[in-house]
C-alpha cells in the first residue's frame, strides 16, 4: 500500500513538474508580438538578406507563350520556385519561334522565363498524369494560359485540383471574361483591339493602331501575378485556394481607363485638350484617336530634335505644364506669351495648341533630345527623350539599378533581359537565365516528389517524360 502511495506521490510530482515545464512553453508561445497584430517580431537580419520576398511559394507553371510567362517571370524573380511543365521533345512553343541564334532557345523564351525550373511531362500520358497530381499537392500555385477548355480536358478541372490540395490556387489568362466571346483564342493584338486600345490609338485621319507595348499579354500577366499575390495573402486568414481569373480584355480596358472616361466626358461637350478640338473638327459618338496629344489634363506632344531628318528617334515628349508655362515661354524665346491674354492661362492656350507646339518645336529642333532633356528639367519642366531600344540597351543606369541584366546561357551566350522593374527594398531580385527544355526533369522528380530510382527508371520507359521516338527510317534495299 505504502508502496503504491509513494508511486503515486511520485507520478503526480512528476505531472507537476511536466506541468510547471508546460506553463514556462506557453508562456513563450504567447509572447505577444512587437506590433501586437499577430506578425512576427521584425527580422533582426540586415535589409535584403532576410529571404526574398516570395521564398517558399512553389508555383506549378502551366503558362506558354507570353502572358503567362511575363507573370510567372516575375513570381519567380521575386522569389518564388517555378517549375515551368513543357511538352515532352516540344516545349513552350516560343523557344522556337523567332530564332536569332541557330539551335538555341529563341530570345522570346529565355526573356520570359529566366529564373525558372523546367520540367517535361505529356499531361495526356497516364504516368504524367500521376506526377502531374503529385505536384498538385506540392504546390501554392498552378498558373496556366491554355486555350478555354484545355486545363479542363488534361484532367486538370478546379474540382479535381482542389480535392487533391484544398490551399491550391488555380490562376488563369484568358483572352476573354465569361460572355459571347469566353470560348476565342487571343493574342496580344486581338486583346489591345478588343480592350480600347487600338480604337483610341493612332492619328484621327489614320487606322486604328496597335501598341509596340505588350499591354494584351504582359499587362495580363502582371494584373494576374496581383492576383496571385492577394490570394496567397488571403489564404493566410481562410486556409484554403481560389481561382484567379485576368481576361486579356478587362487588363488592356484597366490600361485604357483614361479612354472610357473621355468616352463619358464626351456627353457633356467636346474634348477641350484634344487637338481636334483646337483644330475645330467637331467629335463623333466615340473617343477618337488622339495622336500624341496627352492623356491627362496638361497637353503634350511629341516634337522634332536636332537631326531628326536622319535619327528616327530624335524626338521629344513635351508638356505644357500649366505652372511652368512662364518658364516655356522664356525658354523658347516667347516672353510676351505670359502675358498675351490669348496664351497666358490653360483654356485660353487650347484652341492654339497646334501653333503653340509648332514654335516650341523650332526651338527643340535647335537642340539634341539629350539637351532639351537637361535644360527643360533645369527649370522643372517635364519632357521625355524619345529612347531607342538600342540606347535604353546601353543605358548605363538601366544596368546599375538590374532593370537591364545581362545573363548567360549555356547554349546561346550571353544575351540582355528585362529584370524586376519592380523594387522591394528587403527582397533582391533574383533574375537567372531560362532553362534549357527539361533541365530540371529528373532533380524535380527525385528531390521534390521523392521518387525512387526504380520508379524514376519505370517513368522513363512510360513516354511521361520524353518525346515519343521517332519510327526508324525503313533500311534502304
Ligand atoms: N502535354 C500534353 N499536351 C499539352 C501539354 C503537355 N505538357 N501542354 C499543352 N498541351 C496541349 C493542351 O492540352 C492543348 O491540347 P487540347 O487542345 O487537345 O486540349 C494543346 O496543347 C494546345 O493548347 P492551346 O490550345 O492553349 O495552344 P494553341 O497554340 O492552340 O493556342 C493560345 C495558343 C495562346 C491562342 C491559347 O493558348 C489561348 O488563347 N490562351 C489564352 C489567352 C492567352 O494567354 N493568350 C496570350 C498568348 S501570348 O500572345
Amino acid at each position: 500500500m505504502a508502496t503504491r502511495k509513494k508511486a503515486a506521490k511520485a507520478k503526480s510530482k512528476a505531472a507537476a513538474k511536466k506541468s510547471s515545464k508546460k506553463v514556462v512553453k506557453l508562456k513563450t508561445v504567447k509572447k505577444p508580438a512587437a506590433n501586437g497584430n499577430g506578425l512576427p517580431r521584425p527580422s533582426n537580419k540586415p535589409w535584403g538578406q532576410a529571404g526574398r520576398a516570395l521564398e517558399g511559394v512553389k508555383v506549378l507553371d502551366f503558362t506558354h507563350v507570353q502572358s503567362g510567362p511575363t507573370c510567372t517571370q516575375l513570381l519567380a524573380y521575386m522569389g518564388a520556385d517555378v517549375i515551368k511543365v513543357e511538352r515532352p521533345g516540344i516545349g513552350d512553343i516560343t523557344r522556337g519561334q523567332l530564332r536569332d541564334v541557330k539551335g538555341a532557345d529563341s530570345l522570346y523564351f529565355t526573356m520570359l522565363n529566366g529564373s525558372k525550373r523546367s520540367i517535361t511531362i505529356d499531361s495526356k500520358n497516364p504516368k504524367g498524369r500521376e506526377i502531374l497530381d503529385r505536384l498538385v499537392k506540392y504546390c501554392d500555385v498552378l498558373v496556366e494560359n491554355f486555350a478555354p477548355g484545355a486545363l479542363d480536358r488534361m484532367g486538370l478541372t478546379w474540382d479535381h485540383i482542389h480535392k487533391l490540395n484544398p490551399r491550391m490556387i488555380v490562376a488563369s489568362v484568358k483572352g476573354f471574361g465569361p460572355g459571347p466571346y469566353e470560348d476565342c483564342k487571343v493574342y496580344e493584338n486581338v486583346a489591345q483591339c478588343a480592350g480600347g486600345a487600338a480604337s483610341t490609338t493612332g492619328f484621327r485621319d489614320g487606322p486604328p493602331l496597335v501598341t509596340g507595348a505588350q499591354i494584351g499579354d504582359s499587362g495580363t500577366g502582371l494584373h494576374l501575378a496581383l492576383g496571385i499575390v492577394s490570394a496567397l495573402y488571403q489564404r493566410v486568414r481562410t486556409g484554403r485556394g481560389q481561382r484567379v481569373l485576368a481576361a486579356m480584355q478587362d487588363g488592356v480596358l484597366n490600361l485604357a481607363r483614361v479612354k472610357l472616361r473621355d468616352q463619358q466626358r464626351l456627353a457633356h461637350g467636346p474634348l477641350t485638350e484634344y487637338s481636334q478640338y483646337g483644330e475645330g473638327i467637331p467629335f463623333g459618338k466615340a473617343t477618337p484617336r488622339a495622336g500624341n496629344d496627352s492623356g491627362g489634363g496638361q497637353p503634350g506632344w511629341i516634337l522634332k530634335c536636332k537631326g531628326w531628318e536622319s535619327d528616327p528617334d530624335a524626338y521629344i515628349y513635351f508638356i505644357t505644364q500649366a505652372p511652368v508655362w512662364g518658364a516655356i515661354c522664356d525658354l523658347i524665346g516667347k516672353p510676351e506669351w505670359k502675358t498675351d491674354a490669348d496664351y497666358a492661362t490653360p483654356p485660353a492656350r487650347l484652341p492654339r495648341l497646334r501653333q503653340i507646339f509648332d514654335t516650341i518645336e523650332q526651338w527643340t529642333m535647335t537642340k539634341t533630345k539629350f539637351e532639351v532633356m537637361e535644360i527643360c528639367n533645369g527649370h522643372d519642366i517635364p519632357v521625355g527623350p524619345i529612347l531607342s531600344m538600342k540606347e535604353i540597351a546601353d543605358e548605363p543606369s538601366l544596368r546599375k539599378t538590374g532593370t537591364v541584366v545581362e545573363v548567360d546561357h549555356p547554349v546561346r551566350g550571353k544575351y540582355l533581359t528585362v529584370g524586376n522593374p519592380i523594387k522591394l527594398s528587403d527582397s533582391p531580385p533574383d533574375v537567372r537565365r531560362s532553362p534549357l527544355l527539361g533541365e530540371h526533369t529528373e532533380e524535380i522528380l527525385r528531390k521534390v516528389l521523392g521518387y525512387s530510382e526504380k520508379e524514376l527508371a519505370e517513368i522513363k520507359v512510360s513516354g511521361a517524360i520524353t518525346a515519343p521516338e521517332k519510327p526508324a527510317k525503313a533500311e534502304a534495299a
